[in-house]
């Protein structure tokens, strides 16, 4: 007898809307003399989405009205299910010379225009309220949050945008399938019922045993839907990411499964991104969708405590599934029975049974120290692919990042431990010191707020393309701010690359009385202005990887010390 199909909903007919002109209009558009913007990759990202119909009924970026009310009520102002915002964040001096009624042209990052926004209107938002109520906390540690307070623009530019072209992508072109594609390709395979697995980590057997089990269960096809877009900073990058997917694809029975990619920007939002990923594949044309414990979310903050009840996602999901018009699979836990050699969901154990997991932090320490990935865990030529994006650290590319008053010792500090690292090791190493910097790179920077964390920015930028091509770079700007330090400390691990931060906390007193360059003494008597520990501040690094203060250690000692660390760390053998 033929099973039963269990209720639930089937993929939706038709075809999504797309908010394109026609190419006449374009040419029309094209021709005029637009003021112009050029995205962000998160601005991009969601641009994309929104021109393709990933973002349907969205015409545009939020006008204030409708961000309000998506913060407030999780609706647009039509009473509509939306959960998170999707705003174009401009800097002031920008918003400044522009005005509702006005259009701005929109550029990727590479020059392309793609589309056209219709400004309703510009508004500055309330950060903390937004962080509030979209990832329920106003903790600077959290990286949404952390986004949102540091690196988004104050003011939001709301209205209708009008599509160019879509953005162009060199990468994986094959997997790049937007809604419209992905529905036709549901309706040439005959797939009825298609659940959707989001991820933004690597795919190991777990991942393919709970998917594959989930698929079954609910008598659905599967897509593995992963996001190619901005994720968090830390992860896998999506070329290695692809890669893996298309390894696990091999693992899954032929035909029943396959695999999509979309440019969609995490926010790590937790249970509000949860159904902001259901509404989303609704629109790429799924009927089901996986929603796990902790869905999009960061677990824990600095002190253990979690940010959201881990089913919070799965509970919101699934009260609103009706209305976001898919079925929402609640995603189990799957672990490794050793005496039955295979996965089961954590209930299925029996009692003496012997379960192993592998959390993402122990495999990133295995792969850091070149220590074996076991065969239980994830598939051999996954390993390998891991192995090849994170080699360990000994092999990998690193910064030192050395920062502290002006004369504590960071110059002389650097120049040793490089010659220490040309002698004793095999890579390339880069000296980026604050003097040099400024003259070869930020000549025409002064010593504004603002004008060092440019300078910061530009020597993370260098730092970061150095550490991904494998080679060391030792900076040594004073770098007193704690938000520029960070950040840099995010280009460069974002790229690959280690950081090591190093406090040269020698005291003032004693870089005062060094004073090699007179600069002290110009500073006390008024001849220079905003000096860094006189009339300037510097914030002290809170949580440093090594504290050194020259002001009785010799460079050679110091430089031993380092070593030593590097060595704790595994960045030197
Ligand atoms: S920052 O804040 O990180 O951008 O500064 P940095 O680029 O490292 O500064 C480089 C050198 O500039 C000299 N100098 C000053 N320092 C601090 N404040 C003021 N106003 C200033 N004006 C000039 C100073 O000698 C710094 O060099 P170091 O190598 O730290 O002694």
């Amino acid at each position: 007898m033929a099973p039963t199909p269990s209720p639930g909903f089937v993929v939706p007919q038709g075809e999504p809307p797309t908010l394109y002109v026609e190419e006449s209009e374009r040419h029309r558009l094209e021709g005029e003399p637009l003021p112009e913007w050029v995205l962000t990759p998160r601005q991009s990202a969601d641009l994309e989405l929104l021109l393709e119909g990933g973002f349907a009924p969205l015409e545009g970026f939020l006008t204030e009205a409708e961000y309000v009310s998506v913060l407030e009520r999780m609706r647009l102002p039509n009473g509509r299910l939306w959960t998170l915002p999707v705003v174009l964040d401009l800097p002031e001096a920008r918003a400044r010379e522009l005005a509702p009624g006005a259009r701005l042209l929109l550029r990727e990052p590479e020059g392309m225009a793609i589309a056209v926004l219709e400004i309703a209107d510009l508004y500055r938002p309330d950060r903390r309220e937004e962080a509030r109520a979209v990832y329920g906390t106003v903790d600077p540690d959290h990286p949404g949050v952390h986004r949102l307070f540091e690196a988004t623009h104050p003011v939001y530019a709301g209205g209708r945008v009008r599509g160019l072209r879509p953005p162009h992508h060199y990468d994986f072109r094959h997997l790049r399938l937007s809604p419209r594609e992905l529905r036709r390709r549901f309706r040439d395979l005959g797939w009825q019922r298609v659940l959707a697995f989001q991820t933004r980590n690597p795919m190991h057997r777990a991942h393919v045993e709970l998917t594959f089990r989930a698929a079954r269960e609910v008598e659905a096809n599967l897509l593995l839907h992963p996001t190619v877009g901005p994720t968090r900073p830390g992860d896998v990058d999506h070329y290695t990411r692809v890669r893996c997917y298309e390894r696990a694809l091999h693992h899954y029975p032929e035909a029943t499964t396959m695999l999509a990619l979309i440019p969609l920007a995490m926010r790590m939002a937790g249970p509000r991104e949860a159904v902001h990923h259901a509404l989303v594949r609704r629109n790429y044309g799924v009927s089901h969708f996986l929603v796990g414990r902790d869905h999009a979310a960061v677990t824990q903050d600095r002190a253990g405590r979690p940010y959201h009840p881990p089913y919070a996602a799965q509970e919101l999901a699934l009260s609103l599934a009706e209305e976001i018009g898919l079925t929402i699979v609640p995603m189990a836990e799957m672990v490794y029975v050793t005496e039955r050699a295979e996965y089961v969901t954590r209930p299925e154990v029996r009692p003496g049974e012997t379960v192993l997991t592998l959390s993402g932090t122990e495999l990133r320490r295995r792969l850091d120290e070149g220590l074996e990935i076991p065969a239980w865990f994830t598939y051999p030529e996954i390993a390998e692919e891991l192995r090849r994006s994170r080699p360990p650290r000994h092999e990998r590319g690193f910064v030192v990042f050395f920062t502290g008053f002006s004369g504590a010792g960071k110059s002389t500090l650097a120049h040793a431990l490089g010659e220490h690292l040309r002698v004793n090791g095999r890579r390339a190493v880069s000296l980026l010191d604050g003097d040099l910097v400024r003259q070869h790179l930020s000549s025409e920077l002064g010593f504004s707020r603002a004008h060092r964390d440019l300078n910061i920015r530009r020597i993370a930028y260098v730092a970061a393309e150095i550490a991904r091509a494998g080679g060391i770079a030792l900076c040594a700007p004073i770098a007193p701010y704690a938000t520029s330090r960070r950040e840099a400390r995010e280009m460069v691990e974002s790229g690959g690359g280690g950081f090591v931060e190093i406090h040269v906390a020698t005291p003032l007193e004693v870089c005062e009385q060094r004073d090699r360059k007179g600069l002290y003494a110009r500073a006390r008597a008024g001849l220079l202005k905003g000096f860094t520990g006189i009339d300037d501040p510097y914030e002290i690094p809170e949580r440093p990887d090594l504290v050194l203060d020259t002001t009785a250690l010799r460079p050679e000692e110091a430089v031993h010390r380092i070593a030593l660390k590097l060595e704790a760390l595994g960045y030197i053998r």
